[in-house]
């Protein structure tokens, strides 16, 4: 087997010999605190870097320079053409650093390589073009109200703004909450997850490089009790962005009311992934496995419970199965690797509980179901068969590679199954039949339906959750609502 290692680009050793610091006030800082943690490659579980942690002083420091840049310029009080500019100049500087940035995301994450180069950060970069033009093209509305007067509404910027953002796709999440953010005149600032914190932090240097004023942007790495919580909380901030799981999305909510900021929130899904009977196998299998298998599983909206009609259970669930033991599996900086490990060691076990746990519900494994290596946090591809939907692996998220394959008879009680989740982030349908694609898409409750195709994204399209998969949009046009607020001005005209 080809196992060609990518060979490390110069700056990417040269950012990964030093300690990390805070990005505050357009400055590298030791933390108040001088604590440092570890953040660790997943492919060995050896230590990658040394990070600076962000406790409650530090993040007073970037909330206050973060609110200074706000209310006194220069941010504020530049045009939003040269908000644009700047926002060009980086996405310029993320394609010129686009190797160095792919080989940083894969080390710290796990991802393949071919992922991180193809996927995440050209989407990245494109994220940024996308929301660098919005920032000239946000405008009101003027009302014919009665009486003589004139009325106008402004689309203001929200102000300074918290994001909290998780290690699935760390650059990736970093833009769309930093895109819209940006291009509507907010400041930032911005908390790693405390897994990949170094692809964030490279991008603060190349921010820096592009020219930003300072404040703008504050990257502050740290942990979720001890970072996250005191910016959700901190009075001077107007706004908190999040995505994680359900769990600490109710916590965010619940600790934001306490001084009523706006808060919009990416949460976990189960999403159905429906095969109907005509749909082109030689795309929807594959379609359907990649829909889970993509990013190892660890996908919000990931495609993780695929229904199948109960006559070609057996035949399609046989050929997933076969092409799941072919994916190959290893370190993400291998050239040739389509499947890395899972991004901890928690995680691993977490996901590892799961399988267990479908085996002692009943489920059948038909693929996977073990940690294939001795180093590294890796878990095998997994196919479970003949999947209720009472047993835990079809209702809860399990955030790695594992398919939860259930059989349905008919088309309505299929629809009622797939809505049949308190999530509500995705979903899938694999048919030629056009007015089933459209009937069924009508029908699922969900914020995104794939027709035919799976885990597909385009900064300009928006994407978010029904139900308890989150409130708010994310990218799109949809997303720039969420940094705004709307100002009616009112003008005599007598
Ligand atoms: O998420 P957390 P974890 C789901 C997925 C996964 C599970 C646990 O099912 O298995 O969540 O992952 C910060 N106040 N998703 O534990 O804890 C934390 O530091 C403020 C789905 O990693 O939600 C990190 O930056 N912030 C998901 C971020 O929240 C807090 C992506 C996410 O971590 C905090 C990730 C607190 N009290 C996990 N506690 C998706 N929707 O894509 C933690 N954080």
């Amino acid at each position: 087997m080809n196992q060609q290692t990518v060979v490390l680009k110069e700056k990417v050793e040269k950012f990964l010999s030093g300690k990390k610091k805070l990005f505050i006030n357009g400055e590298f800082v030791e933390s108040k605190s001088q604590k440092t943690f570890d953040s660790y490659n997943p492919a060995t579980g050896e230590v990658l870097a040394s990070v600076y942690e962000a406790g409650a002083e530090d993040i007073d420091l970037a909330v206050k320079a973060a609110r200074k840049a706000f209310d006194e310029g220069p941010w504020s009080k530049m045009s939003a053409s040269e908000r644009s500019r700047l926002m060009y100049i980086l996405a310029d500087l993320m394609e010129e650093n686009s190797e160095e940035l792919a080989q940083l995301e894969t080390l710290d994450n796990g991802k393949p390589i071919r992922e991180t180069t193809n996927a995440d950060i050209p989407l990245a970069i494109e994220h940024m073009r996308y929301y660098a033009g919005w920032s000239t093209k946000i405008v009101g509305q003027t009302i014919p109200v009665s009486g003589p007067y004139f009325n106008y509404t402004r689309h203001e910027a929200v102000g300074v703004v918290g994001q909290i953002i998780p290690w699935n796709f760390p650059l990736l999440m970093a833009m769309w909450k930093l895109g819209a953010a940006l291009a509507t005149g907010c400041t930032v600032v911005l908390k790693p997850a405390e897994q990949t914190p170094l692809s964030a932090l490279y991008l603060a240097e190349l921010m820096q490089e592009a020219g930003f004023p300072e404040g703008v942007v504050n990257i502050v790495p740290g942990f979720g009790e001890t970072a996250g919580q005191p910016l959700v909380d901190h009075p001077l901030v107007d706004k908190i962005a999040f995505t994680g799981s359900t769990e600490v999305g109710k916590m965010i909510m619940s600790n934001a009311s306490k001084t009523l900021k706006r808060v919009t929130l990416e949460l976990g899904g189960k999403s159905p992934n429906i095969i109907l009977p005509d749909a082109d196998l030689t795309k929807a299998i594959p379609g359907a496995l990649n829909g889970v298998m993509f990013n190892q599983g660890q996908v919000c909206c990931a495609g993780s419970r695929v229904f199948i009609q109960k006559k070609h259970f057996d035949h399609v669930v046989a050929d997933m199965a076969a092409q799941a033991k072919n994916i190959k599996q290893g370190a993400g900086i291998h050239a040739d690797t389509e499947i890395g490990p899972l991004v901890s060691a928690e995680q691993q076990q977490r996901v590892l509980g799961y399988i267990e746990r479908g085996l002692k519900e009943g489920a059948q494994i038909v693929a996977g179901g073990f940690n294939p290596r001795e180093e590294g946090y890796f878990v095998s591809p997994t196919i479970f068969a003949d999947v209720r939907d009472e047993m835990t692996i079809a209702k809860e998220e399990i955030f790695g590679p594992v398919i939860s394959a259930m059989p349905y008879d008919d088309l309505d009680e299929l629809i009622n199954r797939a809505n049949n989740s308190e999530y509500g982030l995705a979903a899938g349908v694999w048919t030629r039949d056009i007015a089933n694609a459209h009937y069924i898409a009508s029908k699922l409750r969900a914020g995104t339906v794939w027709v035919n195709c799976y885990n597909t994204f385009d900064a300009a399209s928006p994407f978010g959750g029904y139900k308890q998969s989150g409130i708010g949009r994310e990218m799109g046009s949809y997303a720039l609502n969420n940094y705004t607020e709307v100002k009616s001005v009112w003008v005599s005209m007598q």
